[in-house]
């Protein structure tokens, strides 16, 4: 199955918007496999970042997401890049769709309490980049024939 890297920025571990997000995650039978807590730099912002370190928002963006620790996870799922992605909400809080996590939990373009990964491949990069091998847990939960059809597990 895919899988995909999220971070419960500053804006959401300090708004106590932690249990929230999860339980969204766990309702729509989206697999936790690994999660922590971390303190972030500006070494990894700059990194995982790098498409927007020449924007004039960059020092803001990354001051923000130092502002407190975050909780990183990785997720899996069928699909689960795009259905995470659609959970979340465009960028902006204020623009996102009421029921997504964004349009549903903050007000900001950049206190917008989530990242998630925008494809596979990318995902792949920033689940090395947060995560040890071994932080992640590749398990198989009980009731997944309960969450997919057989013919959509493989
Ligand atoms: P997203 O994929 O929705 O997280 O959005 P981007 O990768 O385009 O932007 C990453 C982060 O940069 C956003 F979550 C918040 C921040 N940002 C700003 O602070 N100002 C902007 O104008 C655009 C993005």
């Amino acid at each position: 199955m895919e899988q995909t890297l999220v971070i419960l920025k500053p804006s959401c571990v300090e708004r106590g918007l932690i249990g929230e997000v999860i339980s969204r995650i766990q309702k729509k039978g989206i697999i936790i496999t690994g999660m922590k807590m971390m303190q972030l730099d500006e070494k990894i912002l700059r990194e995982h970042y790098a498409h927007l370190v020449d924007k004039p928002f960059f020092p803001g963006l990354c001051e923000s997401m130092m502002a407190s620790p975050v909780v990183c996870m990785v997720l899996k799922g069928a699909d689960v890049v795009s259905v995470f992605r659609a959970m979340t909400g465009v960028t902006n809080g204020r623009k996102a769709a009421p029921g997504t996590l964004r349009g549903d939990f903050c007000m900001s373009g950049q206190a917008n309490i989530i990242h998630a990964s925008d494809s596979p491949e990318n995902a792949e990069i920033e689940i090395a980049r947060f995560f040890k091998p071994e932080e992640v847990f590749d398990y198989t939960p009980a009731n997944v024939s309960f969450i997919y059809a057989t013919d959509e597990l493989n």
